[in-house]
């Protein structure tokens, strides 16, 4: 931890942020009254805070910090890359060496239908780039009218105007007045919230026959395609019933149509294996990848491209006019490639596989004995706990929805976790370096977090009887 780091001056920070600085997804007002918490530095799995406070960062950062906080590594092939070559772009028939090493690296990592890769910024522009690539495919396959996008309600893929439009998070649209015209959403296959009472299994397949009644309304020579992530991570973790994805890729293999999968949670280890599409059996024809590609150390996402689309591209010519500045960043690849190397040496995917992930989900699932959780669910190294007012009953929730979520939130803050809260469930995606002293320092603070959560609500009369 850098000796400076508990010496910064916070008012004085606060008062500057709020004066000049807008926040993402923030309530401006609020967040000026009460002002930020300012993070100063961090290694491993470790944040420290301008007040010298230390908390362990259960979301890894924005759930992008696989290899942990401080690596070296990576910001020495950053330094050696910018004092190399700092930055030139990837348009006009060009190309530099890191951008090369990393689109080869790629395609080796990722199932085999992946040859190519579109380098964006962010996942959001990769879900723009895939929006416009997924009409642009069926138009040079000769088929104009499929034009129709299927997503899920409350799926999360990115804020700009496609990123939002594909998501399915009501709020969102309508700031904006969106989605696009075309984008169509389906229900997500959310049993502990949405599954009445039905079992996993057929609740399972309902909501995944949705996307064929979807296909049938719209009609089948219209839908373009579907996109889906492996895991919902923004929307609250929520973990599909097993019978879900065979169920999807029946369907989307009948109708003929794209199948995008968004990885850019549950891509590079997060669940065990180097795509979610792997862990659930899927073949993806497009994937948004972001966030864990490069730890989040540099900006830098992409669209893997399968051989399908890609010679679409490739043969039937024609130019594709997309691209961003920042498309194949120098500098962003070969923090990339470092990460990706610091993630092959220590063996990262493997260990959530069989070391860190099973040994976390064994004590995170023993927190749903709480009497505040009504289900605790880990696949990886990716979790919640759903709290609940009344323990065994899933169809009762607090009311109004998010305040329970929040006040657990800033409990667990103070009690040095970091937990999300999406709803009123707690959310943990922590680095995929978690060593197993940390995995039961994480579990026994959120336990204290839980109790305390527990016990003032029960001061507030706020626990149904
Ligand atoms: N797809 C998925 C599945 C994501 O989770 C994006 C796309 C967009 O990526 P960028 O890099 O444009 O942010 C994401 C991002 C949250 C939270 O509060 C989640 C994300 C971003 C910000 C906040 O859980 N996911």
């Amino acid at each position: 931890m850098p000796a400076h780091s508990n010496v910064y001056p916070t008012k004085q920070l606060q008062e500057r942020d709020a004066a000049h600085h807008i926040h993402p997804f923030t309530d401006t007002g609020a967040l000026n009254r009460e002002g930020s918490r300012i993070i100063t530095g961090a290694d491993g799995v470790w944040l420290i805070d301008s007040d010298g406070n230390r908390y362990l960062d259960g979301m890894a950062g924005l759930w992008c910090t696989q290899v942990g906080h401080g690596r070296k590594e990576i910001a020495d092939a950053v330094y050696d890359q910018m004092r190399e070559l700092d930055y030139y772009n990837t348009f006009f028939k060009t190309t530099h060496p890191p951008a090369v090493e990393l689109a080869d690296k790629l395609a080796q990592l990722t199932p085999p239908q992946f040859n190519r890769v579109f380098f964006t910024g962010s996942g959001s522009e990769a879900n723009d780039t895939v929006f416009r690539m997924v009409r642009t495919y069926w138009d040079l396959m000769g088929e104009p009218k499929r034009k129709h996008i299927i997503g899920r309600w409350n799926g999360y893929h990115g804020s700009t105007l496609a990123g939002t439009s594909l998501g399915g998070m009501t709020a969102m649209h309508a700031q904006g007045d969106l989605p696009i015209p075309g984008v169509h959403h389906i229900a997500q296959p959310y049993w502990f919230g949405e599954g009445g009472d039905m079992s996993e299994e057929e609740f399972g397949i309902l909501t995944a026959r949705e996307l064929e009644r979807a296909i049938e309304e719209i009609g089948p020579d219209n839908v373009a395609a579907f996109i889906a992530e492996p895991i919902q991570g923004a929307g609250g973790v929520i973990i599909p019933p097993a019978s879900y994805w065979p169920e999807i890729s029946r369907i989307v293999k009948r109708f003929g149509i794209l199948l995008v999968v968004d990885e850019v949670i549950c891509g590079f280890g997060r669940l065990g294996t180097w795509f979610g599409s792997e862990y659930y059996g899927i073949e993806p024809d497009l994937m948004p990848i972001a966030k864990g590609l490069s730890s989040g150390y540099l900006p830098i996402g992409g669209v893997m491209v399968a051989d399908r689309v890609a010679n679409a591209f490739i043969e039937k010519g024609g130019e594709f006019f997309h691209g961003y500045t920042y498309s194949g960043h120098p500098a962003c690849c070969a923090a990339a490639l470092a990460n990706l190397k610091i993630m092959e040496e220590e063996k990262l995917v493997e260990r959530v596989a069989d070391d860190i992930g099973p040994y976390l989900q064994k004590r995170w699932k023993e927190l749903g004995d709480h009497p505040l959780v009504g289900e605790a669910r880990m696949v990886g190294l990716v979790g919640a706990l759903e709290l609940v007012p009344v323990k065994g009953d899933r169809m009762r929730k607090f009311e109004p929805v998010g305040e329970v979520g929040t006040l657990c939130r800033d409990i667990s803050f103070e009690n040095g976790l970091v937990m999300r809260a999406v709803r009123d469930s707690m959310i943990i995606s922590p680095p995929l370096v978690l060593s197993h002293e940390e995995a039961d320092m994480l579990v026994e603070r959120a336990t204290r977090t839980l109790d305390q959560t527990f016990d003032r609500l029960k001061r507030e009369g706020r626990l149904a009887a």
